[in-house]
Parts: structure tokens; C-alpha cells; sequence
């Protein structure tokens, strides 16, 4: 007991000793509103010209008077932008003081930490974790579970899609859910997890999983972007593109949001390199892309519900983003999206937006969604996970378990809906 405590004194000396011995020189997380347009000009400048990660929104054109942003300050930084701000009197908030620490807690807790209760879908993974977890995963699993090679990122690791299919009825349809197509949204990650693992352990207990997955199989890639969810453990816990090399600049990596065939690079979407919303040399330019939209070309006919996870914000979001006009069955998507809105604040008492992505975040060409749509997968959803802000991208673990079961319930409640809707009833014999 009493080494233990000892321990505990060190690891916490060795902790003050590499942050400093005040807060001031963490890494922090500024809620910054905006009242003039100045004070917008200036934000964009300091997002811009500083070492700074915007948060919220996800591009300094999105900034506007009156709305909130969230911005990550690395410490040395920190005093640079603080008296910037203070020089043209724009006030800010300190969302998160103790940046490091959270995550440092949410990479050290991973394989076999015997301090830790939680379970292992309830802790953030490592890449090489997680491809330890498929492999295992369609080992335990061999009837109900195969692991598919869709094709590999552009630093060559490979792209697994877990297929999860309890019968092979003739006609059988399927859903699709995509993982970590932002590198640093790992909710999502550990989401695609949770996912299996509850339908998994569910199938013929839970009523709801079993119709599903007799109904239709399930085609889930846990992490689309292999290569920057890597660079988020080892460099950089910011990064959101993937990692691909530009000819035409230094800047590293492309939005694979930005990168599918739907309104290519208009407005919403950026040609430079250098932004966060780089849409690459031409559409499906990405191999993480191309590998996606290549599968989903290929089973068009059988997949009738298309899913990707991002985080943060709490949005149940549906085509189109990049554009204004309504989709052609916009009144369905809106039902079912508020339903899946509805069982979330009745189980779980939280608030989740849903609407066209144009209308809810923002106009933004080159989405999977809009795509997966526009190829002839009518339920096509985006959802954005929790929380609003107050963690944003770095939701400690402790958290992970409610935002999956919030999450799960709106996935249920619309494929549910999709089978009820294209499906005839099956028979029960
Ligand atoms: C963006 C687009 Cl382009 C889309 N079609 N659907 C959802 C979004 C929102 C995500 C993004 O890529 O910015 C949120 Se992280
Ligand atoms: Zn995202
Ligand atoms: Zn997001």
C-alpha cells in the first residue's frame, strides 16, 4: 500500500516536472465568440498565421460574428495569441486547461493497464490494437464474422471492412458503417468497435439487433483513415486529414471528407493544400476514398442504408451537405432522423440536432454521404457524436461508453425504419 503510494507521488512529480509547474504552460483549448467583424478577421488571422488547431468550425472561412470558436493553443503559443486577443479586446474562455493530461489519459490506459476497470470497448485503441481486434474478432466469430481487404491508405496499410452476416437469405440486403474518416474524431473509432461488439454478444438476445441482422447484413470499416488515426497516437492528436503527400506543395494530407464525387471542391471545400478542407488533385484522387467508393460501387444493389461517425457536435446529419435542394425523399430522412433524435433524449435525456448537413452545419461538397446517395443508397446519414464542445475531439474515456449506446439507439431505431420501409415482412415460420 504503501509503494503504491509512493508510486502515485512520483507519477505525479514526473507529471508537474513535464508540464511546468503552472497550468499556463499546458496545451489549452480557447472558447473565443467573435462581436465585431475585427474581431472575426483577427481569429481567422490567428488560426491562420499561429501554430493553433481550430476546433470549431472546422475552417477559419466559417467564422462569423456572434459564433462561438474553439481553438487548441499549444503552449508556446499560448502567450503569442493571449495577447493578441487582448490587444483588440476580444475575450476568451479557457475551455480545457489540462489538454496534456487528457491526453495522456486517453493513450496510456490501452491493452492491459491493471489500474483500469473499464472494459476494452470503453477505452480509446491504438492502430495496431485495432487490427489486433479484428484479427481476433473474426477468429472468435468464424460463422458470423469476415474480415475483408477493400484496399489500403496511401502509406500502404491495409483497409479491413468486418462483415457481419448471420444467414445468406438470397436478395439479402446490407447497411454500411464508416469509422475514423477523421483521424482525430476517435469516438468514432471506438464507436465501429462498440458496434460488433454489442451486436456480437446481442444476436438472439436483444429484439432489435436480431431483426436487423436478420435482415440485412453489416458491412462496418472501422477506421477509413489508418494512417492519420496513427499520426494522431504518435505526433500530432490534432490531425483530421489523411496523410497523402501533395506535388504541388509541403502541406501533408487531404480531407477524405472533401474527396468523394459530389459537387467536387465547390464552395465549402478548399483546392489549398494547406487547409483542413483540402479536396485533393481530383475526386476519389485518395486511396482511402477510392477503396470505399469502390466497394460501395460494387454492391450498390444490396446495400440500402449508408452510416459514417464523425464527431463532435451531436448532429444526426443526411444529404444533401453540398448543396441547398432539398434530397428527393427528404421527408423520410427527416422523420426517421428525428425518431432516431426522439429514443435518444427519451434513454439517454440528450439533445441531438438532425437536418440536411447544408442546413444544419454547413454547406460542404464532396461528403461520402452525398455521394453513397447520389450512387442510390436512399438512407444515407452522417452522424456527428458527442459531445457539444466541452471535451470536444478529446471525450475522455470515461465517457465513451454513453456516447456509444446514444449512438447505437439512433443507428437502430433508422435501420429499423429502412427495413420496415424497403423490406416485406418476414415470414415467421
Ligand atoms: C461534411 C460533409 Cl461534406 C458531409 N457531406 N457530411 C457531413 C459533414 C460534416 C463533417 C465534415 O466533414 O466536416 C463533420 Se467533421
Ligand atoms: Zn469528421
Ligand atoms: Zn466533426
Amino acid at each position: 500500500m504503501k509503494t503504491l503510494f509512493i508510486f502515485f507521488v512520483l507519477m505525479n512529480l514526473d507529471q508537474l516536472l513535464k508540464t511546468g509547474r503552472c497550468t499556463e504552460t499546458q496545451d489549452q483549448i480557447l472558447s473565443i465568440t467573435p462581436k465585431t467583424q475585427e474581431q472575426v478577421d483577427i481569429l481567422k488571422n490567428v488560426s491562420t498565421q499561429y501554430e493553433t488547431a481550430l476546433w470549431q468550425p472546422v475552417s477559419p472561412q466559417y467564422i462569423k460574428e456572434e459564433n462561438e470558436v474553439h481553438l487548441f493553443v499549444p503552449a508556446n503559443s499560448s502567450e503569442t495569441v493571449k495577447d493578441l486577443l487582448q490587444k483588440h479586446a476580444i475575450t476568451h474562455r479557457v475551455l480545457l486547461a489540462n489538454t496534456n493530461e487528457l491526453i495522456e489519459m486517453q493513450t496510456r490506459n490501452d491493452s492491459t493497464d491493471p489500474r483500469s476497470s473499464s472494459t476494452f470497448y470503453e477505452r480509446y485503441h491504438s492502430l495496431e490494437d485495432i487490427y489486433h481486434w479484428i484479427n481476433r474478432t473474426q477468429q472468435d466469430n468464424p460463422n458470423m464474422v469476415k474480415a475483408i481487404l477493400i484496399g489500403s491508405s496511401y502509406e500502404k496499410r491495409p483497409l479491413y471492412v468486418l462483415k457481419l452476416s448471420v444467414n445468406n437469405r438470397p436478395n439479402k440486403k446490407a447497411m454500411w458503417i464508416d469509422c475514423g474518416i477523421h483521424a482525430r474524431e476517435w469516438i468514432s473509432h471506438a464507436f465501429c468497435l462498440w458496434f460488433v461488439q454489442n451486436s456480437l454478444s446481442f444476436y438472439k438476445l436483444n429484439q432489435d439487433i436480431t431483426r436487423i441482422l436478420d435482415n440485412m447484413d453489416v458491412y462496418i470499416l472501422p477506421v477509413m483513415n489508418p494512417d492519420g488515426y496513427q499520426y494522431t497516437w504518435t505526433t500530432n492528436r490534432m490531425w483530421r486529414k489523411n496523410r497523402s503527400v501533395s506535388k504541388s506543395s509541403n502541406c501533408i494530407g487531404v480531407d477524405l471528407n472533401r474527396n468523394f464525387d459530389a459537387n467536387w471542391c465547390t464552395e465549402g471545400a478548399s483546392d489549398e493544400p494547406c487547409t483542413e478542407i483540402y479536396c485533393g488533385a481530383f475526386p476519389e484522387s485518395e486511396p482511402e476514398s477510392q477503396a470505399v467508393a469502390n466497394f460501395l460501387r460494387s454492391h450498390k444493389d444490396s446495400v440500402q442504408f449508408y452510416l459514417s461517425i464523425h464527431s463532435y457536435s451531436q448532429m444526426l446529419l443526411f444529404p444533401y451537405s453540398c448543396t441547398l435542394d432539398e434530397a428527393e425523399n427528404h421527408k423520410d430522412l427527416l422523420e426517421m432522423a428525428q425518431e432516431a433524435a426522439q429514443a435518444i433524449r427519451r434513454y439517454y435525456r440528450n439533445t441531438y440536432k438532425y437536418g440536411s448537413g447544408a442546413k444544419t452545419i454547413y454547406l460542404a461538397p464532396g461528403g461520402s454521404d452525398d455521394w453513397a446517395y447520389n450512387l442510390g443508397i436512399k438512407y444515407s446519414f452522417t452522424f456527428e457524436l458527442q459531445d457539444r464542445g466541452r471535451y470536444g475531439f478529446l471525450l475522455p474515456p470515461s465517457l465513451i461508453s454513453r456516447a456509444c449506446n446514444e449512438a447505437l439507439i439512433a443507428v437502430k431505431t433508422i435501420a429499423l425504419k429502412v427495413i420496415e420501409k424497403t423490406q416485406a415482412p418476414t415470414s415467421h415460420p
